[in-house]
């Protein structure tokens, strides 16, 4: 007696594989976001390079590659513009935008304002691409602790 081929079922069995792709999770914010804003200098409004330094917001990258900053825009509800130089921000990486004077480093950019540009008691910081397109945004409406994680 011949023995038979072995049946063609497991051909089925393709068919079904296609059905296992894993869905990206909804909140994993992807690329550039505000991350943190001091928005009140802690200590007294002197008006000092140091007190306006102290004024800062932090953007962050929560992506797996560099993004360009190139002519990106951060901008206060009043609309007084940062545009950011030719610069990147790395992987996984946070960046602080000063308010005051200072020298451009990897991790720490610098407005050059003589003035305090957020305001304590309610503001909007709106973060931006070079062609206009909305990136983030983060508000605030009361001094509470000074400072907001976004
Ligand atoms: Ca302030």
């Amino acid at each position: 007696m011949r023995m038979r081929a072995a049946l063609p079922a497991l051909a089925g069995v393709a068919a079904l594989t296609g059905t296992a792709l894993l869905a990206t999770p909804a909140q994993a914010a992807a690329g550039v976001t505000i991350y943190y804003v001091q928005y009140d200098s802690p200590g007294k409004d002197d008006r000092s390079n140091k007190s306006l330094n102290a004024e800062w917001v932090q953007i962050k990258n929560n992506g797996s590659s560099a993004v360009s900053l190139k002519g990106w825009i951060l901008k206060d509800a009043s609309n007084h513009k940062y545009t950011f130089p030719n610069v990147k921000i790395g992987a996984h990486k946070t960046m602080k935008v000063h308010t005051g004077q200072g020298k451009d480093t990897t991790s720490d950019k610098y407005q050059g304002r003589k003035a305090y540009v957020w305001n304590n008691t309610s503001d909007k910081a709106t973060l931006t691409k070079a062609n206009g397109s909305k990136v983030d945004t983060c508000s605030w409406t009361k001094p509470g602790s000074g400072h907001k994680y976004c």
